[in-house]
């Protein structure tokens, strides 16, 4: 399998029930590396334009609001297959529908507040690693 880089974000919902560093050791102990991060607060124009795709859907606002609620914690993971490890990881989007074990069944309380984001395709992972990183702020390794 080829080693792929994606964009994971710990969301405001798990940065503020402190277990930034249990999620991101999950990412680890399933053999992805953290190849940039950094914590910052989202505004309307970042959040809204990171989630563009979600413009016309009703819960477009409610998750806007939400994902600007407190600060976020972005990474950039690598490794074999990491775009669908960390899908698997992260567990159902709905968190009542996620796997056990997962880190959205562990840590997440709604729909909108699901613990964390990760790309969902190849072109999905470019674009939103840009969106949040300089090439200069990922770290090969
Ligand atoms: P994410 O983009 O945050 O990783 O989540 P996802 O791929 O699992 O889900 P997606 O369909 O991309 O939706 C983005 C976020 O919007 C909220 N959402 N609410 N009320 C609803 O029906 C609904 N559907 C989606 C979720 O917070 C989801 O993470
Ligand atoms: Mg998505």
């Amino acid at each position: 399998m080829a080693v792929e880089r994606t964009l994971s974000i710990v969301k405001p919902d798990a940065v503020g029930k402190n277990v930034i560093g249990e999620i991101l050791s999950r990412f680890e102990k399933a053999g992805l590396q953290i190849v940039a991060a950094k914590m910052l607060q989202l505004d309307d124009e970042k959040a809204g334009g990171f989630y563009a795709e979600h413009k016309e859907r009703p819960f477009f606002k409610d998750l806007v609001e939400f994902m600007t609620s407190g600060p976020v914690v972005v990474q950039v993971l690598e490794g074999e297959g990491a775009i669908a490890k960390n899908r698997d990881l992260m567990g159902a989007t709905n968190p009542q529908e996620a796997e056990a074990g997962t880190i959205r069944a562990d840590f997440a309380q709604s729909i909108d507040a699901n613990a964390v984001h990760g790309s969902d395709s190849a072109a999905s992972a470019e674009r939103e690693i840009a969106y949040f990183f300089s090439a200069e702020e990922i770290c090969a390794r």
